[in-house]
C-alpha cells in the first residue's frame, strides 16, 4: 500500500468511528474525537470537513437505529456538526496563518435565499473561505434578498457567495443574483457572484443562466479563486 491510499484508508475508518458517535447522538465524543486527530496531525482541517464531517451530515440512515433519520434527528445531527465545527475553530485558525500569514485576500459575504434552511454546507464553506486567508461574514439561512443587498453595499466584499441546497430554491437564487448584478453595474460595486450547494452541483448548466459569475464546489475551487495551489 502506498502512503496515500493509507490515508484514505485511516480517513474513511475515522469516518466511520466519527459517524457511530454521531448516531449516538453523543456531542461531547464527537467534539473529542474531531479535536483529537487534528491534534494528533491524522486529519488535516479540510479532511476533517469534506471527508468526515460532509459526508456524515449528508448520510440519511442511522446504523444505531437502523432506519432512516427523521428530520428530528436531522435538526440533532446538524447541530452536532455545527457544535464540532465551531470547537475546530482555533485549529482553522493556526490553520490559516501557517499558510497564509497575516494577510487577508478580502472580504466574502455567505448566505442562503429566502427559504433555505440548509446552512450547513454553507458554513462549512465560509470556514473553508477563512482557511484559504480570505475574511468572512456568514449570514447563513433565509436571508431576504434586499438584506443581501445592504450587506454587499456596507460591507464591500470580494465575493458574494450564494448557497442553495433545494432545488426550490433556485429560483429566489436567480432574483438575488439578478438584483446583485443590477446593484453591481449601478454602483460599480466590485464583488463577483459565486454559487455553491447541492442544487447547484446537481445543475450545474444553471450557473450561468442564473447570471452567477462561478460555480465553485469545495475547498480546491475554493483555494484557485487566489490563483494560487498551495
Ligand atoms: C440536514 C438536512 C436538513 C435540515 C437542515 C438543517 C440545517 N440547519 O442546515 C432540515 C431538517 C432543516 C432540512 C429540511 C428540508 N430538507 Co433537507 N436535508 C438535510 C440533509 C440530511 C443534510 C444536508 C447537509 O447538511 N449536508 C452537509 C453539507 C456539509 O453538505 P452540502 O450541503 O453538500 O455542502 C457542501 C457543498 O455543497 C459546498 N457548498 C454548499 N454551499 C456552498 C456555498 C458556496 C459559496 C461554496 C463555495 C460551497 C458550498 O460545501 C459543502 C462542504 O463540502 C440532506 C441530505 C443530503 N443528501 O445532503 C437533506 C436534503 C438536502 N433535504 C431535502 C429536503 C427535500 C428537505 C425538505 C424539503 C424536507 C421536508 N419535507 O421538510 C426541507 C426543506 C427546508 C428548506 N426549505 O430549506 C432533500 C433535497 C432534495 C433535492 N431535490 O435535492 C435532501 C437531499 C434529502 C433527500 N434525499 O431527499 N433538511
Amino acid at each position: 500500500m502506498t502512503e496515500s491510499t493509507d490515508r484514505t484508508a485511516g480517513i474513511r475508518a475515522f469516518y466511520e468511528q466519527f459517524r457511530a458517535r454521531l448516531d449516538a447522538e453523543d456531542t461531547e465524543a464527537c467534539v473529542l474525537f474531531a479535536l483529537a486527530r487534528l491534534d494528533a496531525g491524522e486529519l488535516d482541517i479540510v479532511e476533517l470537513y469534506e471527508q468526515v464531517l460532509a459526508p456524515a451530515a449528508r448520510e440519511q440512515h442511522c446504523s444505531r437505529r437502523g432506519r432512516q433519520l427523521c428530520i428530528w434527528e436531522e435538526h440533532v445531527r446538524t447541530s452536532i456538526i455545527r457544535t464540532v465545527l465551531e470547537c475546530c475553530l482555533p485549529h482553522l485558525m493556526k490553520s490559516r496563518r501557517q499558510r497564509s500569514g497575516d494577510i487577508s485576500r478580502g472580504r466574502v459575504v455567505i448566505v442562503c435565499p429566502t427559504e433555505e434552511y440548509h446552512e450547513l454546507g454553507a458554513r462549512m464553506a465560509a470556514d473553508l473561505f477563512t482557511l484559504c486567508g480570505y475574511d468572512v461574514t456568514f449570514v447563513g439561512a433565509n436571508t431576504p434578498q434586499q438584506e443581501i443587498v445592504d450587506a454587499a453595499l456596507l460591507l464591500h466584499p470580494s465575493y458574494i457567495g450564494v448557497s442553495v441546497t433545494n432545488p426550490y430554491n433556485l429560483l429566489a437564487a436567480r432574483r438575488i443574483i439578478q438584483h446583485l448584478r443590477e446593484v453591481r453595474s449601478r454602483t460599480g460595486a466590485g464583488f463577483r457572484i459565486v454559487v455553491g450547494g447541492q442544487a447547484f452541483e446537481q445543475h450545474p448548466q444553471l450557473v450561468g443562466e442564473l447570471g452567477a459569475d462561478q460555480l465553485l464546489r469545495g475547498y480546491d475551487d475554493i483555494l484557485r479563486l487566489g490563483g494560487d495551489k498551495q
